[in-house]
């Protein structure tokens, strides 16, 4: 086997009775369990609700009896269930399973958890948060009902993933849990693709004929609709694992439960290609296995679906802030459509729901005069900006520099740039403003002493990102003499403890953009890979004009050492700062030096 690939197995579970005592159900999993451990699975996915049977189908109102479904207190410890964990542990094989649940504090659920078979300990649990069904039985006393939304609550942890250690690779794969309807879910699936997930482990009990819940022909062939559910079931698991780039593994209770009713089988292990790697060919108890290399998980999560480089969040509002259908108005409700031109008609704008208004203003204050550099600044923070944010842009007009390479640059920009922005900002009163020069910039204590709006620059915001995510961070700087100003930067933000070193990659600001790509990227991925030699556990990058090499620079380094991009980390910084109401403290150093030139007869600046 591959170094990182880890064997998973799927423990199908065929026809389960009502009247199934429990302790049966118990032996054909301990049987399952033990076929499996021989085959040489390390880890064992049991269905939904696995202990018993599909029971949210009954309409149950003895309490009594409701409460026998149901597992109380620590379900690897009781009568019914502990010899299961007892087999894991003498196994050396993890389990997940489904179960209901009835938590201390009276709520009921219908959970999962990873059982952990070394540390003898439930490394994670998940509660089902889509319920499918109703609360009441249909009137049809012929149909199938899923009550879970009677017998439920919906679950209220989230989408967790978590690590596995001491599987037979040594990579901890990350790994989620979802429960039965879930998988119809890309919202659910996609909040494990978020995380990274490399596993997603899923039971379930979907029936095979069920027309008043899958909506199909009361009449139709009970067989035809099997084969849609199958292909339903396949669909998902399929899709769900293909656009987050992870395995999934999916475990079925099956077969015909009480003489009359149908469930699907189609147990399955699925690879980060949406292929199906192994499946179950029976309706009954059934053990699939399959070797999942882990690093076949990379291909999706670097190129097609590399989340951070191709989503695109400000388009995805509508995804958690609304959850029945808004249909656009009908056209015949709005404006009638312009008259055909040339034989097409042309459809009037469509009065789409207004997008939000951009309460939050950001000025992006370049202090260079390379508008090319402000550009590559604004395509690094545009996507990242929330729907009520907007980020605009200002770029030094000369006698400014059009590059910062030394203190009579940084005042000359500084100049420049604050004669510009002061009547800029009277006019058009941004909520803050981010200057986006790697350095301490004496514009941004200009414009702290003249405005009260929130004012920082990208060094700071940078370092106070890479600080909160390390405990070391390095800079790469530009040239020799950027580095020597680094240092003093940073300690002048009091960060020099935390700094795991400075590395130059030899270049002028405009060589970044002038010289050859191959030769920048090389220069500053070797300073990378200096920096992280001296124990730098998150980088940034010493230059704006930097930034849109975030991506080759944490390649070259690899590992989870991120690179902190100073423009994207101040806009954030300054959005928190603007909703929490920030102002600039104008008691002390900061208060405005116009007061004083008045003063001394100078209205000019
Ligand atoms: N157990 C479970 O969630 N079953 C559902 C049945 C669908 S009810 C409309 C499923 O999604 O398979």
């Amino acid at each position: 086997m591959p170094s990182n690939a880890i064997r998973l197995a799927a423990a199908q579970m065929g026809t389960t009775h009502r009247s199934d005592p429990r302790s049966k159900t118990l032996d054909r999993m301990l049987k399952l369990l033990d076929d499996a451990a021989n085959q040489g699975a390390e880890v064992v996915l049991f269905p939904e609700i696995a202990l018993t049977t599909f029971f949210p189908r009954y309409l149950i109102d003895d309490a009594e009896e409701l409460t026998s479904w149901f597992e109380h207190g620590d379900v690897t410890k009781s009568e019914n269930t502990a010899p299961l964990f007892d087999k894991a542990r003498e196994l050396g094989v993890d389990i997940s399973l489904g179960f209901a649940e009835a938590a201390e504090n009276g709520e009921r659920f219908n959970s999962s958890i990873y059982y952990h078979a070394k540390s003898g300990s439930i490394l994670s649990k998940y509660r089902k948060i889509h319920l499918p069904g109703d609360f009441e039985p249909f009137e049809d006393p012929d149909a199938v009902n899923q009550l879970e939304k009677r017998y439920f609550k919906p679950g209220d942890l989230g989408f967790q993933a978590f690590r596995v250690p001491d599987l037979a690779s040594s990579s901890e794969p990350i790994m989620g849990m979802m429960i039965c309807n879930d998988r119809r879910w890309t919202e659910a699936w996609r909040c494990y693709g978020l995380q990274g997930v490399e596993v997603v482990l899923c039971g379930y009990n979907t029936p095979g004929f069920a027309p008043h819940l899958f909506g199909s022909d009361k009449d139709a062939d009970p067989k035809q609709a099997e084969q849609t559910a199958l292909c339903h079931h396949k669909l998902v698991m399929q899709h769900g694992s293909y656009t987050n780039a992870t395995f999934s593994v999916c475990a079925a209770r099956c077969g015909v439960d009480d003489g009359k009713y149908s469930l699907i089988g189609g147990s399955c292990i699925v690879g980060p290609e949406g292929d199906i790697l192994a499946e179950a060919k029976t309706v009954e108890d059934e053990i699939i296995i399959a070797d999942c290399d882990l690093s076949a998980c990379r291909q999706g999560k670097t190129r097609t679906f590399d989340f951070a480089r191709h989503r695109r969040v400000e388009h995805y509002r509508r995804i958690v802030e609304q959850t029945g259908i808004i249909e656009p108005p009908r056209l015949r409700d709005t404006a009638s459509p312009t008259p055909s031109i040339n034989g097409t008609r042309h459809l009037p704008p469509q009065p789409t729901s207004t997008p939000p208004p951009k309460t939050i203003r950001i000025l992006l204050c370049n202090p260079n005069a390379t508008p090319s550099m402000t550009a590559s600044c604004l395509t690094m923070a545009n996507p990242t900006l929330p729907p009520d944010v907007s980020l605009h842009a200002f770029t030094a007009p000369p006698p400014a520099p059009t590059a910062i390479e030394s203190a009579t640059d940084n005042v000359l920009s500084a100049a420049a740039s604050f004669r510009a922005l002061l009547p800029l900002q009277n006019r058009e009163n941004y909520s803050a403003i981010l200057v986006a020069c790697y350095s301490d910039h004496a514009l941004i204590r200009m414009l702290r002493e003249e405005l009260e709006c929130p004012v920082i620059g990208i060094m700071e915001a940078s370092l106070f990102v890479a600080r909160t995510l390390s405990a070391r961070f390095g800079i790469v700087a530009t040239s020799q003499r950027s580095a020597i100003g680094h240092v003093d930067a940073v300690r002048h933000y009091g960060m020099q403890p935390f700094c795991a070193g400075i590395e130059s990659c030899g270049l002028g600001v405009l060589d970044l953009e002038r010289k050859p790509r191959e030769e920048v990227l090389g220069a500053m991925q070797d300073a990378a890979v200096r920096l992280v030699g001296k124990g730098a556990e998150v980088l940034t990058l010493g230059c704006a004009g930097m930034t849109d090499m975030k991506g080759a620079v944490e390649r070259a380094v690899g590992g989870d050492v991120r690179v902190v991009d100073g423009v994207v980390a101040g806009v954030q910084h300054l959005v928190g700062v603007v909703r929490m109401g920030g102002r600039t403290a104008k008691g002390g150093l900061y208060a405005s030096s116009a007061v004083g030139r008045r003063a001394r007869g100078q209205g000019y600046i």
